[in-house]
């Protein structure tokens, strides 16, 4: 049996197999909204046989997208322009999963290819960006955010819950709080970016109180019947990652208990001074030891393309979920081809009927 190919059940959601895309930030929207791009861009790559799209990081407020190309969730409009994904995802065999965010400090940035650092300071198309404390990431985002007072707190846990109201409403099945790559509820729960002396800050306690309380609050609206689940960094490669990691495991294990159905693993991504080993499935080993010690069933993704190295991931049980990202970008038919490179009968059902027939049949006779 193949493991990638095999069904996975969350909740009441069955995934056709065990690949899934990330979150993929495509920079096209405007005002907030998706367009044709996102459309095209989501169906096509839904319709290569992934068993879950998980649609980019789309913000909860206008202040809480990275750049003014991002997706947003704030308003009735942006959530009928979701639905439509929605609908395009599910008709092509797919889950069709939400991201959303706050990107915090991380915030008012140019799209990638056009520089990927903060919008210079009196520019129209920037803004104050917010945060647990007034210290920039640095790098590439030299703006200093203005530090969050107890309402600005209250009003970002607020629009989450809103945007996931509107999530459900647009017809995705599965949410995936960005908890996740240096954005605004990874830097609460780092001491690198959150120096609060209030309950938001100091103590593990204090720099987890965020992200369980928005956990909390969108479990209340997430229905329980659905996967509910967040991406989050545990480790940052900054010389203290023994000691992130078991933070993070306790976290993780506070976040099982506060109702989250899975955690997608990822880096921290909270400061520019880190040493990552890059490399095909580096972070796998990570991976296993939070699915292992949290008791929580894991995604997790960093450069695992090639189909046997999915494949095997998931058959020695370091994840349940494979997420695929750029190599989808590259070919949005990558599960066919896994298919056929692992050798599954008939790969090309992978695909549409209205594909798979004339690949199947015609090229059996061949
Ligand atoms: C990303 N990534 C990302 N992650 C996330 O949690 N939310 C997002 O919106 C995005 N946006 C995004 C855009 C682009 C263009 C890239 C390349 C990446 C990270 C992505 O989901 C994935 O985890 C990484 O790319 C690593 O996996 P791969 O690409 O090595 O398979
Ligand atoms: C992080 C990343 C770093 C290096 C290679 C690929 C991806 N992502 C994070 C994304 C935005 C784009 C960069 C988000 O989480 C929104």
């Amino acid at each position: 049996m193949t493991a990638l190919f095999t069904s996975f059940k969350l909740k009441d959601v069955t995934l056709r197999n065990r690949i899934a895309v990330p979150p993929m930030c495509q920079y096209s929207a405007v005002d907030g909204l998706t367009n044709d791009w996102h459309l095209a861009h989501y169906t096509s790559i839904a319709r290569g046989g992934a068993g879950l799209v998980i649609v980019e990081a789309t913000a909860v407020s206008a202040d809480g997208r990275i750049s003014p190309g991002c997706a947003g969730l704030w308003n009735e409009q942006q959530a009928e322009g979701m639905a439509r994904i929605a609908a395009a995802i599910k008709a092509a065999g797919a889950a069709p999963g939400i991201q959303i965010a706050h990107a915090g400090r991380k915030a008012s940035a140019n799209r990638p290819w056009e520089g990927d650092d903060h919008i210079a300071a009196g520019d129209p198309r920037g803004w104050q960006t917010i945060a647990p404390s007034a210290i920039a990431y640095g790098a590439n985002l030299p703006q200093v955010p203005r530090a969050m007072t107890l309402d600005d707190i209250a009003r970002v846990k607020a629009d989450f819950v809103a945007a996931a109201r509107r999530a459900r409403e647009a017809g995705f099945e599965w949410l995936e709080l960005h908890f996740a790559h240096g954005y605004l509820a990874q830097s609460f729960f780092s001491a690198h970016s959150n120096q609060r002396s209030d309950q938001y800050g100091g103590s593990f306690a204090g720099r987890s109180r965020f992200l369980l309380e928005t956990l909390a609050a969108v479990r209340e609206v997430w229905p329980e019947n659905l996967p509910l689940t967040a991406r989050f960094g545990v480790i940052e490669y900054d010389g203290r990652d023994e000691q992130t990691l078991a933070e993070s495991i306790e976290l993780t294990r506070a976040f099982r208990q506060g109702g989250l159905d899975l955690l997608n693993v990822s880096v921290g991504f909270t400061i520019a001074e880190t040493n990552i080993p890059w490399g095909p499935a580096f972070l796998a080993p990570v991976a296993e030891r939070v699915r292992r010690e949290a008791g929580l069933p894991v995604a997790s993704s960093w450069g695992i393309d090639a189909p046997l190295l999915a494949n095997r991931v998931v058959a020695d049980q370091q994840m349940d979920l494979v997420m695929i990202g750029r190599a989808h970008l590259a070919n949005p038919h990558y599960a066919y081809h896994a298919a056929k490179e692992l050798k599954l009968e008939r790969p090309s059902w992978v695909l549409p009927a209205p594909y798979a027939h004339w690949l199947e049949r015609y090229r059996a006779q061949e």
